[in-house]
């Protein structure tokens, strides 16, 4: 990873043939956390932007398992756009770091793997707010 990335792009293996393609995310070496939640964003219009927010804790990984769309990071210094458009790859995105995604492709799937439990707590939603606690 170089140091201005603002998040780590990981390259997952797959296991196929001629039938088809699979991919295994177990807990260990492919995977940086321990996945304590899942949930998956689909049916999202081309234009919406989602996010807006950061995470004082949650470490994601994020893989677009259909379709195609662009994630826009913020570290309060940096910004940087990843475009997910493969389910073979995950965007692993640490605490403390703002997001935006948007540029759905209309058969966008995006599914999260979350290293913690829905909290509302964690969030840093005003982006104000988001620049101050890096700053600490
Ligand atoms: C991120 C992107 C990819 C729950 O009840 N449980 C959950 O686990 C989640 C994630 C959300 N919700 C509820 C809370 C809100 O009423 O679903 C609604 C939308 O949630 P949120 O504003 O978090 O959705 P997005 O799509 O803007 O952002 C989410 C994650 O929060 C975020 O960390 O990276 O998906």
């Amino acid at each position: 990873m170089k140091s201005k990335d603002l998040a780590q792009l990981l390259e997952f293996p797959i296991h196929g043939d001629k039938n088809g393609k699979l991919v295994a995310l177990e807990k260990g070496a492919d995977f940086p956390f321990e996945i304590k939640r899942v949930y998956y964003i689909w049916g999202t219009q081309a234009n919406a932007v989602r996010g807006r927010h950061a995470h004082k804790k949650l470490e994601q990984v994020i893989i677009c398992t259909s379709g195609s769309c662009d994630f826009i990071l913020d570290n309060g210094n940096d910004s940087q756009t990843f475009h997910l458009n493969t389910p073979h790859q995950g965007l692993y995105i640490k605490n403390n770091v703002w997001r935006e995604f948007t540029n759905f492709s209309p058969d966008c799937v995006v599914m999260v793997l979350a290293s913690e439990h829905y909290n509302e707590e964690d969030y840093i939603r005003d982006y104000k707010e988001f620049l101050k606690n890096i700053e600490q």
